[in-house]
């Protein structure tokens, strides 16, 4: 593999495949009501919340930022996996190195397009496999599956990962996202099952 591809921890497991999934060669499409087709042309991403001061980057902007390529696997909570991805896109860590975040700003919601969230803590968020992916195996990431850009949490299960996104508020307590308020687990670790609260 080459040296500049970040490969998620989870991939070197010798078993990967997380108790009740089941392996899957094609990729399905998932998500609450309809699918987005984004202008990047109106496209903005915006870093807001617990920051000294608020940035919007135009689409432009935002892929003139450094690329690093991530090799992770996708757990979704409805018990398919599919192994062997490899994204392309913005770290995480160019993006807090865009703003100076407040030092209370302990969580993150992400947004996507059409009022949805997730959320996480800031330090799952900043871990070094996460990122906004803008391709994926080589490929513009499809309108279906979340283009111009969507987040990848790969250590977490794929509910955690928008699509559409569209900024990254900062915040000091942990609040329920969408799907977390619909009964999925505020945190979602795959290998402990983390799928509902209740
Ligand atoms: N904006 C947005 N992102 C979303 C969702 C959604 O409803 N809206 N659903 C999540 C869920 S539940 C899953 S399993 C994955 C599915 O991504 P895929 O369609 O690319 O497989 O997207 C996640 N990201
Ligand atoms: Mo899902």
């Amino acid at each position: 593999m080459e040296a500049d591809i970040i490969k998620s921890p989870d991939t070197a497991r010798k078993n990967r495949v997380p108790p009740g999934q089941k392996l899957t060669e094609k990729w399905p499409v998932l998500h609450y009501g309809t699918a987005h087709k984004i202008d990047v042309a109106g496209w903005t991403f915006k870093i807001f919340g617990l920051v000294e001061k608020e940035r919007t980057l135009t689409w432009d902007e935002f892929r003139a930022l450094p690329h690093v390529k991530v090799f992770s696997d996708i757990h979704c909570v409805t018990t398919w996996s599919k192994l062997d991805n490899l994204w392309e896109g913005v770290s995480t860590g160019v993006i807090r190195d865009l703003v100076s975040i407040k030092p209370e700003a302990r969580y993150v919601m992400v947004h996507g397009a059409g009022g949805f969230t997730t959320n996480l803590s800031a330090d799952d968020f900043f871990q070094p496999d996460v990122l906004l992916a803008l391709k994926h195996d080589g490929r513009d990431i499809l309108p279906e599956h979340g283009a111009p850009v969507r987040l990848v949490v790969p250590r977490l299960y794929f509910w955690k990962s928008a699509k559409w996104v569209t900024g990254i508020e900062f915040m000091a307590e942990e609040r329920p996202g969408f799907w977390e308020s619909n009964g999925y687990h505020l945190r979602g670790d795959p290998w402990k099952e983390e799928r509902y609260s209740r």
